[in-house]
């Protein structure tokens, strides 16, 4: 039977139906779907000419067959204000996916508000505001006018430091080029905020300086390059599980056509047995490093590939730097840059000593180095992809870990190269157009620890929830629940007070220590039940968005629905409070300070497009984009010929390396020595605490569960987070699967639900991080890599029994991750 309750059966989609290219919203993949919306008292029939895809129904059809949809995939919603029909399938004509959906986005559809079905009815229809002693929902003039006054309070032409702001540097799910665009005009434009931070990590900085220092952008190649490649070498990533379809539509076949496998992972997750299965075992190589010491791996690597003289030297000498040192280590700079031949002295490290730090056979080492970069028998040279993400760019010393990946890269010419990159995998879509952050400075501000100290006024959130993603996190709700009751009392207090009696209350509060919150998101998140005011804003689909994927390909999702209530797209939604801010100022006498905060008379989200993106693009609009269809352009685009705009397919292909911003086009390599756990108070931790509390991803679950907790299909699965655990060291505390148990260390604690996985090594847990039930960032403590880069990955705690399985986690199954194949 069909999973989906009360629903057995589904209408077909008519001949008529509406249909809009939609790209996945939740990962960096991007997958393309399509979306079909049509009048609710009507459906298609089995007759070719009566459905959408002019077929004959009334055959016996295949779960692959165009017509068929699943019951996640489909919902009845409102459009131009009437409910309609709406099926959300994977598009088969989409090169990214061709046709694949995963078990995220096959969900798009069921995870979207439906007045009739009674899905995500958690969604803000209507912007709150804290009013007697609750929240009261009100129109947006009224909520606006209140966080216009307050914020006016604290700001000023040459000093905006007292407000902070948390947003989304993203595409996808919230964000895209829309939205960046709309709160970096405001923040960066109109203003030139600096404590400001985003939506994953404590401060406004890269999460890939290094990479970019050497000149090196982030994302790289195209996904057809696992196709085209000797070997993927994958480095603290899990793509089945978090990039699914790359794995899936591109990695897979690439290792069908003979590519090897290089895993970098302490942890044996679903990806090794997956790539097991596909490749063949001999072909699969997985580096179980001691978590924390990749650094280490990476350069007795790059040593051993050096001394067997498997470098591309023509490549080092054409495209690299020859200075030492170009640049010198410094604060801004965690490690010198300059040649290759520095760098080698000052990684230089032999395979014995880097087995003895990450606790990995040196034959191992030394077969990863071969893997990567000895040339074939004809003395072709090997290509090679490298793909990392949160592993290692959460891990140790994100600075020269990074660094270290990319040298490898460059010493074997396989940057710009067909079947060659070191990219990130990614985490959401990426869609970043906004004036210069500069202003902000290097190393950025540390965020939270300025909040938690006492720092800013007023606190504006777009779309991040740091009660349940932020590090140090015990710490920084207890800090915050603090400071903004201090304004929900003050408030409270002045019941019956005209606006402006209102204002001087919550000034007096915020002057006393208090801070001011605004939230700007689709739920009432956890962060937002500190907030004073919550403004509702809609999402991917129900407004036009643009955003790139992994590959930097460009789509535009088409408007397929309304959102709830008065709810807006965030450009709007900043937009009109750049208008109130004008008006307040105004009123206020400040007349120069308010004609900073014009510019935003946007009506649409395409006019915010049009403001921003297009005036860096020329190229690039909506009907354009609309033309180009699922398979969009990948960026950056260079031109529009016969009806198609021109694209970049690979960055570097000319050797010529730029975003460092060098006119010279030098790549740099880093002198990215190991020098153990880099960031403050993780040596102590490991030190005192049994159980290293590794923590991430599963493939169910998106992100920290804002969908996932009103979706029976997922709760069903996962009540509470899971803690994998070795069954020995289960058997140790005295817990068993499905019990309840506290993670706790000197900086905080939290609680997860224990599941025995033989393959987890011995106090080496994994625990599913973000959740509303189980914050993992509670046991992560405040110290961060170099240029406040948090190490949430390394982080070590104790364990100890709390409750016996609830009746929901006895439902559940408690099956291997190995799973039999
Ligand atoms: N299903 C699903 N997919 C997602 C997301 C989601 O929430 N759910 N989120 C998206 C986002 S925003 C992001 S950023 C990406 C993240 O994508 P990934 O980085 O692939 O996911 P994570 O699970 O965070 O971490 C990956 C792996 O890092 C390993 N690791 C931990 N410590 C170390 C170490 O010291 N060294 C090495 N080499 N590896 C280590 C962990 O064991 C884990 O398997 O996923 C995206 N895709
Ligand atoms: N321990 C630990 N902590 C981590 C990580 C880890 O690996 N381990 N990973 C880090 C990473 S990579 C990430 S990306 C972060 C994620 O941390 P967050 O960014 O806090 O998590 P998300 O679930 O992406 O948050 C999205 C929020 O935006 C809202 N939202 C969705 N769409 C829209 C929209 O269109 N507009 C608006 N205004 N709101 C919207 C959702 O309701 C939700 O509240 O967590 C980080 N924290
Ligand atoms: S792989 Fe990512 S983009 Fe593709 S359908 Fe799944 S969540 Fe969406
Ligand atoms: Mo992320």
């Amino acid at each position: 039977m069909a999973y989906k309750r009360f629903t057995d059966r589904l209408p077909i989609i008519p001949a008529d139906a509406e249909e809009h290219n939609v790209t996945c919203h939740y990962c960096i993949v991007g997958c393309g779907y399509k979306a079909y919306t049509w009048p609710l008292n009507r459906q298609g029939g089995t007759a070719p000419n009566h459905n959408k895809f002019g077929v004959d129904l009334s055959e016996q059809q295949y779960q692959d067959a165009e017509a068929w949809y699943s019951p996640s995939m489909y919902n009845v919603v409102k459009k131009d204000g009437e409910d309609v029909h709406l099926v959300i399938k994977p598009d088969g004509d989409c090169v990214v996916n061709s046709g694949l959906g995963s078990i995220r986005g096959a969900r798009m559809a069921e995870n979207r508000r439906s007045d009739v079905l009674g899905t995500q009815q958690q969604r803000l229809t209507d912007p709150l505001v804290w009013r007697y002693g609750t929240w009261q929902p009100t129109s947006w003039d009224d909520a606006l006018d209140l966080v216009a006054r307050v914020t006016a309070r604290f700001i000023d032409a040459d000093d905006e430091d007292q407000l902070y702001v948390s947003m989304f540097d993203h595409g996808g799910s919230a964000g895209g080029y829309e939205n960046t665009w709309g709160t970096g005009k405001l923040y960066f434009g109109s203003m030139k905020v600096k404590n400001c931070r985003i939506h994953n990590r404590p401060a406004y900085n890269s999460e890939v300086h290094s990479s970019r220092d050497m000149g090196v952008a982030e994302l790289n190649y195209a996904y057809e390059d696992y196709t085209l490649t000797d070997t993927i070498m994958i480095v603290g990533a899990n793509p089945l599980e978090c990039q699914t379809n790359l794995f899936l539509n591109h990695m897979v076949p690439g290792m069908r056509g003979g590519a090897k496998v290089v895993i970098v992972d302490p942890r044996r997750t679903v990806t090794v047995r997956a790539c097991e299965e596909a490749a063949g075992a001999e072909n699969v190589l997985h580096l179980q490093p001691n978590s924390g010491t990749d650094l280490a791996l990476f350069n007795a690597i790059l040593t051993h590939v050096a001394d067997q003289g498997w470098l591309d030297s023509d490549f080092i000498a054409a495209s690299t730097i020859q200075n030492a040192v170009e640049v010198a280590q410094s604060e801004a700079y965690p490690a010198a840059l300059g040649s290759f031949e520095a760098a080698l002295d000052a990684i230089r490290i032999s395979t014995a000593e880097a087995a003895e730090i990450t606790g990995v056979p040196e034959a191992d080492i030394v077969k990863a180095a071969e893997w990567y970069a000895q040339p074939h028998d004809d003395g072709a040279r090997r290509k090679a992809v490298i793909a990392y993400e949160k592993g290692i760019i959460w891990g140790n010393d994100n600075y020269r870990t990074v660094g270290a990946l990319v040298n490898l890269g460059l010493a074997c010419g396989n940057i710009g190269r067909e079947g060659g990159g070191v990219c990130r995998l990614g985490g959401h879509q990426e869609g970043y157009y906004r004036p210069s952050e500069a202003h902000i400075g290097r190393p950025a501000p540390y965020f939270d620890q300025l909040l938690i100290n006492g720092g800013g006024a007023v606190h504006h959130i777009w779309a991040c929830d740091h009660y349940k993603t932020t590090l140090n996190a015990s710490r920084f709700k207890r800090a915050y629940n603090r400071r903004t009751n201090m304004v929900k009392e003050a408030m409270d207090n002045a019941i019956g007070a005209t606006r402006t009696e209102l204002v001087d209350a919550i000034e007096g509060a915020i002057r006393a220590g208090g801070l001011f919150s605004v939230n700007v998101d689709i739920i009432h998140t956890q962060i937002g039940q500190a907030a004073h005011v919550v403004l509702p804003a809609v999402e991917s689909g129900e407004m036009n968005l643009t955003s790139m994927n992994g590959e930097r390909r460009l789509r535009l999702v088409e408007k397929y629905m309304d959102g709830p209530g008065q709810a807006m797209p965030d450009c709007l939604i900043a937009a009109r409070l750049a208008n109130h801010l004008e008006r307040v100022l105004t009123e206020d006498g400040r007349t120069a300070y308010a004609a900073q905060f014009t510019g935003y008379d946007w009506e649409t989200e395409e006019d915010a497009f049009m403001d921003g993106y297009n005036s860096g693009n020329p190229e690039v609009t909506y009907d354009r984009l609309r033309a180009m269809g699922n398979n969009g352009v990948q960026e950056p685009v260079i031109g529009y010929e016969e009806g198609q705009l021109v694209g970049t397919p690979r960055l570097y292909a000319d050797g010529v390396f730029t975003r460092h911003g060098r006119e010279d086009g030098k790549a740099l390599f880093c002198h990215a020595a190991w020098r153990g756990l880099q960031a403050p108070g993780k040596a102590q931790q490991k030190a005192n605490h049994r159980f290293l509390i590794n923590n991430g991803r599963s493939n169910l679950n998106w992100q920290n569960w804002f969908l996932d907790q009103d979706n029976d299909f997922v709760m069903d699965r996962w009540s509470v987070p899971f803690l994998q655990i070795n069954p020995e060291d289960a058997a140790e505390l005295g817990v068993g699967n499905g019990d309840l148990v506290e993670v706790f260390n000197t900086d905080g604690a939290t609680q997860a639900m224990v599941y025995l996985e033989p393959t987890a090594r011995r106090n080496e847990t994994f625990m599913l991080f973000g959740a509303p039930s189980g914050t993992q960032g509670n046991v992560i403590n405040a110290g961060t890599n170099a240029l406040i880069l948090p190490n949430y990955k390394q982080t070590w705690a104790d364990i100890r029994k709390i409750a016996d399985a609830s009746p929901a986690a006895r439902r559940q199954s408690f099956k291997s991750w190995e799973v039999e194949l």
